[in-house]
This record gives structure tokens, C-alpha cells and sequence, in this order.
């Protein structure tokens, strides 16, 4: 309001106290030399690049903290609707590039720590990833946070502070795979804020009492704290700074006094060590469930201690509960967070004497739910008697929720009882079990897909029984995108530069209405633009041929194209197309002549990814590839003109390298299996053209950038279904069926890239069920390599199409992703910091 009393003491003495944010490179210098001083209590005699990090980062963090303050105060102050993003996974990446650009302050902080003996890039390099996230869904909750603040919407997330992140990945001699732990907490993190005044109490196991009225008593158990770590996400141009909450677990006494005093001091730590295993590690499957206790932990831990401070900060408004639709919005993001149904239920119903239909009618109105993927390992579904364990209040309250609902699914339809038995929440069987996406999705005010096709995919499959009993509009679609402050701005600066100089208008202009890029279409043509193009393209492939000689040791050809397919290792997303094409291209080229092979394009491909430990197939893929890079990489014959590199531990910050630096990126998924993709629209909008499956937003890069100028190959999803069929059963042998595959796959066996043995698991997966149909896409995908050659050899025309490719990605941008959500489905609006 401005007209509030001041709290207490003198105002003025109060303003003369407060910091003020720094603005020159001056005070800059200043500040880190402080943070050397104190924070660090080191001198310039003996800082070395890490902590001249960590003081510069502390000072990034100061500034930082200024606008969180005023933000959070602004949002006290004036309680606009809120978004909450619940997300098991932020795949934040480092924070202190980001946070100085977004400042507006990068170029001072430069200046600053050239003054004081250092280099920037150098200390920016000293960060590790906060890599608490396995892939896509990960990155996509760190982009939105991002453009959140950007667009100046009040949405918070809400996740787990795990002590370990994803594992790091180490390639052992033979090409296997190995995992390694990452404490990334053990240096300081100069970007948390600990909360040790905002804790919860968290209620596993124990006996749940049914009382009157539908409520229950829940008791016993084991209680652990929540204690809260908060990470600011700056806004670009912008002083909005929204709050990224992090929970960690502890044990609500420190341990058992009596068995310590005993002598039994192991069992006086037990308790201590059960409540914080259960934010120690993140769970490293992607698009898989593993039915394990203690990610049901972990799910509820989070869920509970997240309601609880939306709960706490709705009651501080002393509004009726009936209003908590108009104060929150809670965004379930995949059925991870499927349990804040019924704990929301529970708080309203057993804590806050709410009666049942209107506390429903409150929650299904405060909540939407996001589907990320169709495939059938993925959809959540959680034993019976495990949930009766852990939580049996919240069993009782499925149990509820699902009587009364499928009573109206009866009264809508009645009498079809298998409608009811698909419907229902339970699936029958041995154990019997709860179908977590279809809690979500009655639970929820409105549900989304990520992609056009993939919420199709959604209306017509998983939800179709839905559909109809809801109606049609309950089911949307949100396409995904990125944040182009990162995925252009900061790992692309010459690029970024460029098109800045081109457009003739700031760069936060078209940074923050990326549809502006549009300008650029005009120089599509332009010979002297295009060389300019080319030179950025060629620097940062220079720049990613550095970092592979540090890492693998090995100097590479920066004049051939650059192939990338980087992601997580799944036999969907068929890394084995890749690794195939690549032997048969290699055949090719050893039987042709010298000179013929003098007239090919020279090609380095580059793979990188995580496979989940526990996945079998996806670890021998890594071998396969290593394997095969070996023998491909050593040939005298055609070493010129074929190289393949395997670049391990991929994290956020080597895709910063990569995606800058390729001519062509693959996103090569069976139709219908990737939701959307989320590094298709990373590599388009660096000017990287785009190999690719009719699949995920493969499909809407193309109807934004032009068909012509993606190269499509493969079956469409309504083949997808038939062809699989055909394969169980009317199975035609593989030489049959495609004579170039099995060529390759008999080489494999017959032991040209190491013992053959070792990939019949691998090989037989194609030869027998062939359930991701390679051998129906490999020809097509062939052929469309053949056309991404024959594009390259005319620059020109390439460059033309690499520079449209990125004029028309401004769809893509994050903040076009965020605003759709915020106005069709949150109703929030933003609320400008002054
Ligand atoms: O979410 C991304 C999409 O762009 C990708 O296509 C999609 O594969 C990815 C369980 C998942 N879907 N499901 C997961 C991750 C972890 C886990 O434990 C499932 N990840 C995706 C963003 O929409």
C-alpha cells in the first residue's frame, strides 16, 4: 500500500543500514573483496580460481537477494494468485553465468574480475551443475522457472534437496558404463538460502482411526522435519526474482537419547540416518517407474511439506478455505506429485472440518496436471499394500475419492461395467494397485499435454474414457519450449551478438519476444550475413574441438559436419538408428574408392547421455557405440572421413557446448514415443538443422520453420500400432525385410567392433520383437542422411536454411510456454517488482 507503518526502531537509521545493489564495477570489485575477506576469510595471497568463484558468486547472490526481497515483499503485500510448480526434478545447471546476465551486470562483473587477477570464464568453469534432474522433464521445470520471473508471474517451485544429484558418469576401458556418486554440496553453495525457521513435521507408517463425518484420525508412525533451502531465479530484465523451495529431510529429534545412553549407539543413529536418506539421492530412471518405497518417500515427503507452506501462507490471508482456487494454482508435473490430492483432501477434511464434497470441490480446482509421456513403463502406478503401509490415511482417502467417482461414472453410463473397471483408480491383480495418472486427472481442474501430437496421443489413449466422461475441453495442450536467455544468449554469445547487430534493436528486446528473430529472415540470403553466420558456427565448433581435446585427448576436424544426437539412452529415443547408420555408412565408405570417398562430406558424430544403471539394454548401447568408435576412429581408410566420439558425464553445461556448435542434431524417436523433445527446439534456435521422426515438436519445428527445411524420415504414429502387430505376428525375417540392417547386425555378431556375443541381447531385440521398428525406419532414415549430405555441399543453401531454421523458433521460447499456462489454465497475471 505504501502508507504502512514502519514496524519498528527508527526508519531512517533502518534505510541508512540497508545495502543497496551494485551497479558499477567498483562496488563490484568491492563486494567480492569483502566476500574474499569475510565469507571466505582468505586474502589475495593465497585465492585460487575456486574461491575467487565463490566470493564472486556470494556477491552475484547479494545482488540477487535485493530483488528476491523486494519480490517476496511485493507479493505479501499486494496476494495476487499464485502459481505453484511441483517438480520432482530441476535440471538447474550452473547459476552464476545465468545470474550475472540476467542482472544486467555481466559485463561489469568482466571488467570487475579482470581488476583483481582473474578471468571470467575461467571462474563461470569453477561452478558444478546442480544437476538434481535426469533429462527433459528436469530442464523444462528449470526453463519455466525462468521465464516465470522473466515474464513477471508469481510462480514458486517446489522440490527435494538432494544431497547427491544425477550419478557421474565414468566410461570404463572395455566401453561399459560406470556410475559414480555426485556430492555436488561439497563445496559451499553460494546459491541456497537455508530456512532452518521454516520447518514441517512429516507423518509416515502409523494407524489412521475413521471418526465422523468421513474423517479419520491418523496417529504414530515415524515423524521427520522438512527443513527448507530456497534458490532465487532472477528474471531477465527485470528486478523479479520468484523462489525455487527445496526440502530437505532430517530427523525430528537428532537421535534415540535412550539407546544412546544405553551404549547402543547404532541404534541411536538409525532413525537419524532413515529420515535423511530420504532426500539423499536422486532416483536416476527417466521415463521409468521402479515401484520402490523410498521414492514413494520422497514423493510424499515433498508433497506434504509443500502443501503444508501453501496451506500456511493461505491461512495468513484469513480467507475461507472455499477461496483457495482464487489465492493458488498447483501445477502437478507428471503424477510424481499425484499424492497432494489426497493430502490436500486430508489437511481440509480430517485437520480443517471442511465437509467432503466442498473440500473436493477445492481441490479440484486448484490443481492441474501435466502428462510428459505415453510410454507404458512410465505411468505410475503404486502397490495396494505398500500405500496401506506408509500411508494408510491417504489409502482410505483413494479408496473415498474413488467410490463416489466411479458412482458417477456409473450414473453417466450405466451399467458398463468394463468402463467402470478401466476407470477406476484401482487396477485389479496381484497386488492390486493405484493408477496414479488417473487420480491426477479426476483430481485435477484441467490436464495438458506437451506437444500437439502428444496430447492427442493423450485424448485418444490414456484419457479417452476420461474424455468422455468429462467432455473434451478438460484436455489441452501446452507445447514446450525453452528459455532462450540460456539456450542462446549465454551459450551462444557470438551468435547472440550477431543477430543483436542485425535486428538493430536491444537484445532484451528480442530475447524477451523471441518471434522478433523473424527480422532476421530478410538476411537469409545475404552472402556477406551468411559468412558471418558460418564464422559463428565454425567459432563454436572450435570451442567444443577444445573441450574434446582436454576431456578424450584427441584433436578433431572442425571442417566436417557436426552430427549430434545427445540425450538420455532409451531404446525409444534409438541411439541404436544412429550407431547402425553409422556402420553401414562406414561399409559404404570402405568399398568405394579413394577417390570417390575424396567427394564425400566428412563427418564427425558425437553421442552423449546417461543410461539409467539398471538398464541393461540402453548400458550396452553405450558399449556398442564406444566400441564401434574405436575400430571407425582408427581406420586409416576412411578416418578422414568418419569420426565418432562418445563424450561422457553429459550434463547441462556440456550441452551448452554442443548445441552452439552442431549442423545437424537427430531426434529419431519411433513415431508416438517422445512426448515433445525439448533439445530439437535448443539446436533449431542455434541455427542447427534437425534430422527427425514425424514425432513429438519434431512436428511443430516443421510447421514453424517449413517442412523444407527439416529432414523427415521414418513411419507416422497411426503405422506405429499396425506394424508392431504385424511383427508379433506375421514376423518376415530380418535379411527379408531390410537387407542393409541385417547386414549390419551380422558384422556386430561376427565380431567386427569386439566380442559379438557381447550385443546378441542388444541385436536380438531388433532381430525378434523389433518393438521400436528399426527395421521398418532404417532405410528411410538412410536415405535421409543421404539428403542432409547432399545439403551441405551447397554452403549456401545451407545457410540459408540453418538461418531460417532459427528466424522462425520464436514458438519455442519458454516464455510463450509459461504465458499459455498462466492465462489458460493458473489465471495468474504478472506483477511488476518496482
Ligand atoms: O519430458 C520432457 C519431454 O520433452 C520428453 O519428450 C519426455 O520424454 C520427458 C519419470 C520422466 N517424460 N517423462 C519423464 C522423467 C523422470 C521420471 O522419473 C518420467 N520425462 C519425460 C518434457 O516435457
Amino acid at each position: 500500500s505504501g502508507k504502512e507503518k514502519w514496524p519498528r526502531g527508527d526508519e531512517s537509521v533502518w534505510k541508512e543500514g540497508l545495502r543497496s545493489a551494485d551497479e558499477d564495477v567498483s562496488s563490484i570489485t568491492k563486494s567480492i573483496v569483502h566476500h574474499v575477506q569475510t565469507s571466505l576469510s582468505r586474502q589475495a595471497y593465497n585465492l585460487d580460481d575456486l574461491g575467487a568463484y565463490q566470493a564472486t558468486a556470494l556477491s552475484a547472490k547479494d545482488n540477487m537477494l535485493l530483488n528476491w526481497n523486494e519480490t517476496q515483499l511485493a507479493y505479501t503485500r499486494k496476494q495476487p494468485k499464485r502459481a505453484y510448480y511441483l517438480c520432482i526434478e530441476y535440471l538447474m545447471g550452473r547459476t552464476f553465468d545465468n545470474a550475472i546476465l540476467n542482472l544486467g551486470l555481466k559485463d561489469q562483473y568482466r571488467e570487475g574480475i579482470d581488476q583483481l587477477g582473474f578471468n571470467l570464464e575461467d571462474l563461470i568453469d569453477k561452478e558444478r551443475d546442480a544437476a538434481l534432474g535426469n533429462g527433459g522433464l528436469g530442464r523444462l521445470a528449470a526453463c519455466y522457472l525462468d521465464s516465470s520471473s522473466s515474464q513477471e508471474l508469481p510462480v514458486w517451485g517446489y522440490s527435494l534437496r538432494y544431497k547427491y544429484g544425477i550419478f557421474q558418469q565414468l566410461i570404463a576401458p572395455d566401453g561399459s558404463q560406470l556410475e559414480a556418486p555426485d556430492p555436488w554440496l561439497e563445496h559451499l553453495n553460494p546459491f541456497e538460502i537455508p530456512r532452518y525457521d521454516v520447518q514441517y513435521e512429516i507423518r509416515f507408517y502409523g494407524q489412521s482411526e475413521r471418526t465422523t463425518k468421513g474423517r479419520a484420525v491418523w496417529s504414530g508412525g515415524q515423524e521427520v522435519l522438512a527443513v527448507a533451502y530456497d534458490v532465487m531465479i532472477p528474471g531477465y530484465g527485470t528486478k523479479n526474482t520468484n523462489n525455487l523451495r527445496l526440502w530437505e529431510s532430517k530427523p525430528k529429534r537428532g537421535f534415540d537419547l535412550q539407546s544412546f545412553n544405553a551404549g547402543d549407539y547404532e541404534r541411536a543413529v538409525e532413525a537419524s540416518n532413515s529420515a535423511e536418506a530420504i532426500t539423499s539421492v536422486l532416483y536416476p530412471n527417466d521415463n521409468t517407474t521402479f515401484g520402490k518405497e523410498l521414492r514413494l518417500k520422497q514423493q510424499y515427503f515433498w508433497t506434504a511439506a509443500s502443501l503444508a507452506d501453501i496451506i500456511r501462507r493461505f491461512k495468513s490471508l484469513d480467507k475461507p478455505f472455499s477461496a483457495l482456487p482464487d489465492y493458488a494454482a498447483i501445477q502437478l508435473n507428471d503424477t510424481h506429485p499425484t499424492l497432494a490430492i489426497p493430502e490436500l483432501m486430508r489437511i481440509l477434511v480430517d485437520e480443517e472440518e471442511v465437509p467432503w464434497d466442498d473440500a473436493w470441490e477445492i481441490v479440484t480446482n486448484t490443481f492441474f496436471f501435466t502428462n510428459h509421456t505415453v510410454l507404458p513403463e512410465a505411468l505410475e502406478k503404486w502397490a495396494v499394500p505398500l500405500l496401506e503401509h506408509l500411508l494408510p490415511r491417504h489409502l482410505q482417502i483413494i479408496y473415498d475419492i474413488n467410490l463416489i467417482f466411479v458412482q458417477s461414472v456409473e450414473k453417466k453410463f450405466p451399467g458398463d461395467r468394463d468402463r467402470l473397471a478401466r476407470m477406476s483408480l484401482i487396477e485389479e491383480g496381484y497386488p492390486k494397485q493405484v493408477r496414479m495418472a488417473y487420480l491426477a486427472i479426476i483430481g485435477s481442474r484441467k490436464v495438458n499435454g506437451v506437444a500437439e501430437l502428444h496430447s492427442e496421443l493423450l485424448r485418444t489413449t490414456i484419457c479417452k474414457d476420461f474424455v468422455e466422461f468429462f467432455g473434451i475441453s478438460k484436455f489441452g495442450n501446452v507445447t514446450n519450449g525453452v528459455t532462450p536467455r540460456r539456450w542462446l544468449d549465454q551459450c551462444n554469445p557470438g551468435l547472440s551478438a550477431l543477430i543483436t547487430e542485425t535486428l538493430k534493436i536491444p537484445k532484451s528486446e528480442w530475447l524477451k519476444d523471441l518471434k522478433k528473430l523473424q527480422g532476421l529472415l530478410e538476411y537469409a540470403d545475404d552472402p556477406k550475413f551468411q559468412k558471418k553466420w558460418a564464422v559463428v558456427k565454425q567459432t563454436n565448433k572450435e570451442r567444443l574441438a577444445h573441450y574434446v581435446e582436454t576431456t578424450l585427448g584427441v584433436k578433431i576436424n572442425t571442417k566436417a559436419m557436426f552430427d549430434v544426437q545427445v540425450k538420455r539412452l532409451h531404446e525409444y529415443k534409438r541411439q541404436t538408428l544412429n550407431i547402425f547408420g553409422i556402420i553401414h555408412r562406414y561399409f559404404t565408405l570402405k568399398s568405394i574408392t579413394p577417390e570417390e570417398r575424396k567427394k564425400t562430406n566428412p563427418r564427425v558424430v558425437f553421442f552423449a547421455g546417461k543410461a539409467a544403471p539398471g538398464y541393461y539394454i540402453a548400458k550396452l548401447v553405450i558399449k556398442l557405440i564406444i566400441n564401434v568408435a574405436r575400430v571407425i576412429n582408427a581406420d586409416p581408410d576412411t578416418k578422414e572421413y568418419l569420426q565418432v566420439y562418445f563424450l561422457p558425464d553429459y550434463s547441462v553445461s556440456v550441452a551448452e557446448l554442443l548445441v552452439p556448435a552442431s549442423n545437424i542434431s537427430q531426434h529419431i524417436s519411433t513415431a508416438g514415443t517422445e512426448a515433445s523433445g525439448t533439445s530439437n527446439m535448443k539446436f533449431c534456435l542455434n541455427g542447427g538443422l534437425l534430422v527427425g521422426t514425424v514425432d513429438g515438436a519434431n512436428i511443430e519445428i516443421g510447421e514453424e520453420i517449413g517442412d523444407e527445411n527439416v529432414f523427415f524420415f521414418g513411419h507416422l504414429t497411426p503405422a506405429v500400432e499396425d506394424l508392431r502387430y504385424q511383427h508379433t505376428y506375421h514376423p518376415v525375417p530380418i535379411e527379408q525385410k531390410c537387407p542393409a540392417l541385417a547386414h549390419v547386425l551380422n558384422e556386430i555378431s561376427a565380431g567386427k567392433f569386439g566380442e559379438g556375443q557381447t550385443y546378441e541381447p542388444l541385436l536380438n531385440t531388433v532381430r525378434h520383437h523389433d518393438h521400436y521398428l528399426l527395421t521398418e525406419d532404417f532405410q528411410s532414415y538412410i536415405d535421409a542422411l543421404k539428403l542432409v549430405d547432399e545439403a551441405y555441399l551447397d554452403q549456401s543453401k545451407w545457410l540459408k536454411k540453418s538461418i531460417t531454421t532459427c528466424a522462425k523458433m520464436g514458438k519455442f521460447s519458454s516464455d510463450r510456454a509459461i504465458l499459455d499456462y498462466a492465462e489458460e489454465y493458473w489465471s495468474i497475471e504478472p506483477l511488476t517488482v518496482e
